[in-house]
């Protein structure tokens, strides 16, 4: 979907808050930078809530166990009304009403991961999860996306450390994983005033302090 797609136009972001999502490859860094921008709106006394796709309500949290604990490989389609269940109703219990009195949300994964896990990784059209997202609640962009960029060694590095069973996505071939570098790249060069791509691999410090250069004033 470009701007002059007719369907950019059913698309929106919302009036009020400030809403920001993260993403990147496996082990990328999101959580850990969610949590410090936590602690950057907490000591500002804004409110913020933080909230991760699949996920965020209780119906979203056993969704969540659903696909991540699914062992044999889904149809691409499968796995996207998985997460467009799960974000449908994040949006509408969680999302929407905490931007409606102006707070800050901060979500970990939001429409980018559909369009690279599920389209670009997969070798289908973006068009189409853009086509399934022009539905309300579901066509709400954010203000700001961080896409934290790792290489595809630092990516698998991080999940060994990490050293738990792997989940579904994370067992998939170092190919797939690959792609999904190649998609994230591919998705923040098609949408640079939304997506700013900030290198994952550098310190902890170093990735907050991009972070915050390129945080909107909302
Ligand atoms: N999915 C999700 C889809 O396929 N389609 C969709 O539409 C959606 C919404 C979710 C899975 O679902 C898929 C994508 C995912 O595979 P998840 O468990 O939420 O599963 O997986 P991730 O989002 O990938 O979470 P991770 O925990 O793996 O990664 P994070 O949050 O990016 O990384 P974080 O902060 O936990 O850090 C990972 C490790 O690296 C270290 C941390 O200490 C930690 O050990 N680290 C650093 N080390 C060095 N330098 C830095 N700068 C570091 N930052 C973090």
């Amino acid at each position: 979907m470009n701007q002059s797609s007719p369907l950019h136009a059913t698309f929106r972001t919302p009036e009020k808050g400030l809403f920001i999502s993260f993403e990147g490859a496996e082990g990328s860094g999101k959580s850990t930078q969610i949590q410090k921008l936590k602690e950057h709106f907490d000591s500002l006394s804004r409110s913020c809530i933080v909230l991760r796709e699949p996920g965020g309500t209780s119906f979203g949290e056993k969704l969540r166990a659903a696909i991540l604990n699914q062992e044999t490989k889904l149809h691409a389609m499968a796995e996207t009304f998985v997460f467009l269940a799960s974000r449908a109703q994040l949006l509408e219990e969680k999302i929407l009403p905490h931007l409606a009195l102006g707070g800050v949300v901060l979500l970990d994964r939001y429409v980018d991961s559909t369009l690279v896990y599920q389209a670009l990784a997969r070798g289908e059209s973006i068009e189409k999860i853009w086509t399934l997202h022009q539905f309300a609640p579901l066509n709400i962009l954010p203000h700001r996306t961080f896409y934290l960029d790792i290489s595809l060694e630092v990516s698998l590095e991080r999940q060994l450390k990490r050293g738990q069973n792997k989940d579904y996505f994370e067992s998939q071939s170092n190919d797939f994983q690959a792609k999904l570098l190649k998609g994230y790249r591919t998705l923040a060069g098609l949408y640079p005033e939304r997506i700013k791509t900030i290198s994952g691999a550098q310190s902890v410090e170093d990735v907050f302090r991009d972070i915050l250069q390129e945080l909107p004033h909302l």
